[in-house]
């Protein structure tokens, strides 16, 4: 069901003639493009109608009919009331490690003293307002709840909201859908009292816009679908936002010392999450290759989400890529920047020191992508689709502005003026330089006879 790519003795995986053609590597095409045009009139409408809007979105393309969007304090209490203890210990778990490792990240501003009388700090300030996309569809995501709020929380981001699409069997008191209980029970668990009941791309134009029940936001986060996706290119620049995620992807690369096991288990707990999730071994190792593709049969049929596993693995976006040695798989997973990327090798953490693209590197046997996914520390919404080579995953750094604060006195300013004042004059901007000139009319600084 998996396919096979044997780059083995290629030019393309081999350091000779530059970068590899990532074009050779599975990986699935998301059109965003194409979704585009069916988010901007929604985009619109809400921008216009509000609520009204969102309500009759949602009713179309949900078949969900509600009354309102912002879900009451009521029922987010009673959502963490009625939440197992299991879960719930768990989701206190992932909170704590996450808090742990997002505390680690804060930045503290940083003043450097250009020259004598003469500062430039950098300061750090939390965005005022963000809005935490939540997904539903295929399954319901209580974790990305966690990998949100909480390095926007450690931040200092003032005012948050969460959004996540209504579900059609949740009733309750207020006749409307609401977001899955687990979801609404993890943001009464990190204190967030604003949540509203909508996915989608009308969600993020709620955002966006704001509306009468929701004020707009600066940023918007948080994985979703092609329309989410296609929402935020839509309506970056009016926001900020943290990425567009595309489906999940994993890659690992390993040698003969892996457990077959192991890694089938784990390509398969990312196939899981979606028919377009990518699955995909780096190996310089036949007879794991094939040992693999042996367990990726018979642990399938046993799994719970079959045709989606199946889908995932088979689909063009997955494949075994077979390769010379261990420094051609590294080149190839590089070049492929998988949002994460398992080392089962012998040197594990030698080889992981050497990637450059990657969203998260998990090290070892026992560093699973569903230990980081839920309880690892390490935050789960990162960067898919090749972005690794640009981007990362979210942290307590995207939900901070750093300001610059110049800060020069008339002496350090004197001391520089005429090279401030030729710069102008090169770019044919006398104005900037006349700016300068005019502090010193007078008493006129000749350092670098202007
Ligand atoms: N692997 C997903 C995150 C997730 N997995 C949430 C389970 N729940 C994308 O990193
Ligand atoms: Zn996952």
């Amino acid at each position: 069901m998996i396919s096979r790519i044997d780059l083995r003795g290629s030019a393309a995986a081999s350091d000779a003639g530059g970068g590899i053609d990532r074009d050779l590597l599975p990986r699935a095409e998301l059109d965003v493009e194409a979704a585009l045009e069916k988010v901007r009139p929604l985009c619109e409408d809400v921008r216009h109608r509000g609520t009204a809007a969102v309500i009759d979105i949602t009713q179309r393309f949900d078949g969900v009919t509600l009354e309102r969007l912002r879900v009451p304090g009521e029922a987010l209490r009673r959502a963490l009331d009625e939440l197992d203890p299991k879960v719930r210990a768990a989701l206190e778990e992932s909170v704590s490690r996450a808090r742990t490792v997002h505390r680690a990240q804060r930045r503290s501003d940083a003043t450097v003293r250009v020259v004598p009388g003469g500062t430039v700090t950098e300061r750090w300030v939390p965005v005022d307002r963000v809005g935490l996309y939540v997904p539903g569809g295929q399954a319901v995501y209580p974790s990305s709840v966690v990998m949100n709020v909480v390095p926007a929380q450690e931040a200092g981001v003032p005012s948050l909201a969460v959004s996540s699409p209504p579900q059609q069997d949740v009733p309750n008191a207020w006749g409307a859908g609401l977001p899955h209980p687990t979801i609404l029970a993890a943001c009464a668990l990190l204190g967030v009292d604003e949540v509203y009941a909508a996915g989608g791309a009308q969600a993020v134009a709620m955002f966006a816009y704001g509306t009468a029940e929701c004020a707009p936001v600066q940023l918007v986060t948080g994985p979703g679908n092609v329309y989410v996706a296609a929402a935020k290119r839509l309506l970056k620049g009016r926001i900020g936002i943290d990425a567009e995620a595309g489906p999940t992807e994993i890659a690992v690369l390993a040698d003969d010392t892996a457990d077959p096991a192991h890694v089938a288990a784990d390509l398969i707990s990312q196939a899981e999450h979606d028919e377009l999730a990518a699955a995909v071994l780096v190996t310089p190792s036949e007879r794991l290759a094939e040992a693999v593709e042996a367990e990726l049969k018979t642990q399938v049929a046993a799994t719970r989400h079959v045709a989606r596993i199946t889908a995932a693995l088979g689909g063009r976006q997955s494949g075994i890529v077979l390769v010379d040695d261990l420094e051609a798989g590294l080149r190839v997973v590089d070049a492929y920047a998988a949002e994460h990327l398992e080392i089962q090798t012998a040197d594990a953490a030698a080889l992981a020191a050497r990637v450059r693209n990657a969203g998260a590197v998990f090290v070892g046997p026992y560093a699973p992508v569903s230990l980081g996914d839920y309880c690892a520390g390490s935050n789960h919404v990162l960067p898919t689709g090749g972005c690794a080579c640009h981007s990362s995953g979210l942290s307590v750094q995207s939900f901070l502005k750093g300001i610059h604060v110049v800060d020069y006195s008339r002496d350090a300013l004197a001391e520089v003026a005429a090279h401030v004042v030729n710069l102008a004059e090169a770019e044919d901007l006398p104005a900037h330089g006349a700016a300068l000139k005019a502090r010193f009319a007078g008493g006129e600084p000749d350092r670098h006879s202007a």
